[in-house]
């Protein structure tokens, strides 16, 4: 079938890298033909560039208005058209479906949540004047949801430390055989100085991968660029490029810890089977604590006490000196997750749900 993917970037790279994500799994998994209409394509191209060239050939990534300048060529019908995250699609390109010789299914993909409440409304109709038929979808956890977008699964079994991505080698170069590894892609709001520097109190000694930004991101944060950062010697920084989405899988691999935000990253900290720390993008109306505490009573449920203590303080920012003792028993539940995680996904989850009910 033929799907428009419409995405509108309000900041960050998330909204790009989910559509990105899914484009990929419609066309390399489902053999679907796919065009994604973009109102900020230099973002979605910066996603889109460590591709596999094979995969990039058969996503078609267009600009925005693109989707109703049919002087130029006419934009063929397609059979879905995906609103990613709730967009308003261009009231031309509407006009264009209604005169269609046959309608489309339209589908509102809604931000992943762990929230109960979102069961009541995955899958329901969504009636919209002009009378093309509109659902609501909603990622989720929970089997009777629309499931993770999963695609690629990481197979942690055969990824090969040896074999390190070219944009990494020169940064890889620089890691320490015997210190811990980190990777960090947090907000501006965490408190990432502070917490290193209690980091460093550990007496381990740890590599701490800070992605791209997340350097300068730290050091707007001690207010004096000038200054340099004062951490303890245990703690080395690393800063990385942006890279491709399965290479920015393969360093979450190669770490012993990440710390993840926004909705993608979190999903592949988990696939990673690692313990992590996931930087909700804050709300102003405080929804993300809501979010994050739906997750945690997921992520949670067959945890000990004294791992629930942790991992919430973990989550919620404490100092690591608070919970890092329980380092050993979060790697052995973050397995434990990772597999629950992928058998609760073994349909295929979110693409090929997506798949089956636009059948
Ligand atoms: O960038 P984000 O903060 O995006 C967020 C979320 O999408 C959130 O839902 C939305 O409300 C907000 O934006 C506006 O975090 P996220 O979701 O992890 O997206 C980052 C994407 O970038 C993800 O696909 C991973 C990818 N990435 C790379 O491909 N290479 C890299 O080097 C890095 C650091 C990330």
């Amino acid at each position: 079938m033929r799907w428009n993917i419409f995405c509108q970037i309000i900041d960050n790279y998330g909204d790009a890298g989910v559509c990105w994500r899914l484009a990929r799994s419609l066309t390399s998994l489902h053999s679907q033909e796919v065009r994604i209409f973009c109102d900020d394509l230099p973002t979605l191209n910066l996603l889109a560039s460590g591709t596999d060239p094979e995969i990039l050939r058969r996503i078609d990534l267009q600009p925005w208005e693109a989707s109703y300048c049919n002087s130029r060529h006419p934009v063929q019908t397609p059979d879905v058209v995906i609103e990613a995250f709730g967009c308003e699609l261009p009231e031309r390109y509407v006009a264009g479906l209604l005169i269609a010789p046959k309608k489309p299914i339209m589908i509102n993909l809604e931000y992943l949540s762990a929230e109960p409440w979102i069961v009541d409304f995955h899958q329901k109709a969504s009636p919209q004047a002009h009378g093309i038929p509109k659902y609501f979808f909603f990622p989720g956890f929970q089997p009777e949801t629309g499931g993770i977008l999963i695609d690629p699964i990481p197979n942690l079994a055969n990824i090969d430390p040896a074999n390190i991505p070219a944009s990494l080698s020169a940064s890889w170069e620089l890691m320490r055989s015997n210190a811990k590894r980190i990777s960090v892609f947090c907000y501006p709001g965490a408190p990432l100085l502070r917490w290193l520097q209690d980091l460093g109190t550990l007496g381990e000694d740890i590599d701490v991968i800070l992605t791209y930004g997340q350097l300068e991101q730290l050091q707007l944060s001690t207010g004096h660029r000038t200054q340099a950062l004062k951490l303890p010697d245990s703690i080395q920084l690393i800063s990385i490029p942006f890279v491709s989405q399965d290479e920015y899988d393969w360093t979450l691999s190669q770490c012993d810890f990440n710390i993840v935000r926004g909705e993608d990253s979190f999903i592949r900290a988990q696939l990673a089977g690692k313990p992590f720390i996931w930087h909700i993008y804050p709300q102003e109306d405080r929804a993300h604590e809501v979010k994050l505490a739906g997750f945690l009573d997921l992520y949670l449920e067959e945890a000990s006490s004294e791992l629930k203590h942790a991992v919430i303080a973990a989550m919620t920012w404490a100092m690591p000196n608070e919970w890092f003792q329980s380092m050993d028993s979060w790697s052995t539940h973050s397995k434990a997750w990772h597999a629950d995680l992928l058998n609760k996904q073994a349909d295929g989850g979110l693409a090929t749900r997506l798949m089956r009910f636009v059948a």
